[in-house]
């Protein structure tokens, strides 16, 4: 594969789908994409700490899954989270009161932005290690197989985190055991400037989780109704009679791997070719062309947003640092 661009298929058709469902998923996907260029000018501003790792460009992949996804459900996230949090249904406020690394924060302040996650809505903190959290779903799976509970594992990661061992581990316990764990690979095409064929000769990552024995596709990942018919089918045959399942999502990051990157080790083309197919954008065109939501509702929409991440800032600035002593609690070892 010369560049990372896929075949695109054909966008499906809005028919059928409940009106109110479609409106949350693009409801969503503008919350994400308006969160991250908000964080991103923050962080500019130096009024957020550490670093960040932003996900434009991937809003489709996660905002359709968590959309097939009871809120009993559980996600792992990584260290390109706050679109993940944001999909399973953390509040933007403590969210950004988080990367703030404020007392009010989703995690107490205490994990920032590679650590964001609110176990209240199903959302596991994510872990920056790639990888890592692969084998911890698998362990919820498990643990959710052996109390019987009617409830499902999506397991966020990128392409890079293929060539962990954790990954190929944890894939083939869960096949061994079937657990009600859903694998969905945000393949991005690169990890930090790495591109995903120098590093493996199978480059269809379905089916390297195939030879598992995993039930897995690969789904163009920018339209939302793709990913999210792919995940409902995988979620309930993991949820109903225990097979684990995987999905190869091919979408790709707008901006650069973390802060300064700006991502120019990437073809120009590529990146046409991908920012041409902006999921937020085109879902946006579709509902509109279809008369789901008028075009002053989607301005109205995007007022609210906007507001809400007003109060969002404006919340994480108010709020105070977590004290000196907070660093002894939630700690297990
Ligand atoms: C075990 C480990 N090795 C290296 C790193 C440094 N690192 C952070 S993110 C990243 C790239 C991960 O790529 P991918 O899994 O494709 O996720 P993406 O960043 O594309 O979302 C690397 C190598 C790390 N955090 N953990
Ligand atoms: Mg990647």
């Amino acid at each position: 594969m010369l560049h990372a661009t896929v075949p695109i298929p054909e966008e499906r058709a809005l028919i059928g789908y409940e009106p109110a469902l479609l409106r949350t998923m693009y409801q969503r996907m503008r919350l994400i994409r308006e969160f991250e260029l908000r964080v991103n000018r923050l962080f500019r501003e130096e009024k957020i700490p550490g670093t960040i790792h932003l996900s434009h460009g991937q809003e489709a992949v996660v905002v359709g899954t968590c959309a097939a996804l009871e809120a009993h459900d559980f996600i792992t996230l990584t260290h390109r989270g706050h679109g993940q949090a944001l999909a399973k249904g953390v509040n933007s406020r403590t969210l950004m009161a988080e990367l703030f690394g404020k007392a009010t924060g989703c995690c107490r302040g205490k994990g920032g932005s590679l650590h964001v996650g609110d176990m209240s809505v199903g959302a596991l903190p994510g872990i920056a290690i790639v990888g890592a959290s692969v084998p911890i779903a698998v362990g919820m799976a498990f643990a959710f197989k052996r109390q019987k509970l009617p409830r499902v594992v999506v397991c966020f990661h990128g392409d890079g985190a293929t060539n962990e061992g954790d990954w190929h581990e944890a894939l083939n316990l869960a096949a061994i055991w079937q657990l009600p764990v859903v694998f969905v690979c945000e393949n991005n095409f690169y990890g930090v400037t790495t591109r995903f064929d120098e590093v493996s000769r199978v480059t269809d990552i379905a089916q390297r989780a195939q030879a598992y024995g995993l039930s897995s596709q690969s789904v163009y990942g920018n339209d939302p109704l793709v990913v999210y018919e792919a995940a409902l089918t995988a979620v309930n045959r993991a949820r109903e009679v225990y097979e684990p399942g995987f999905i190869e999502c091919l979408t790709y990051r707008q901006g650069g791997h973390k802060r300064d990157d700006h991502g120019t080790y990437r073809p120009q083309d590529e990146v046409a070719f991908w920012m041409a197919r902006d999921p937020v954008e085109r879902f946006k065109d579709r509902l509109v062309t279809d008369s789901i939501i008028s075009s002053e509702d989607m301005d109205f929409l995007h007022q609210s947003i906007l507001i809400e991440l007003d109060e969002a800032e404006r919340f994480a600035q108010d709020s105070v640092l977590p004290t000196r002593e907070w660093a002894w609690e939630d700690v297990y070892a």
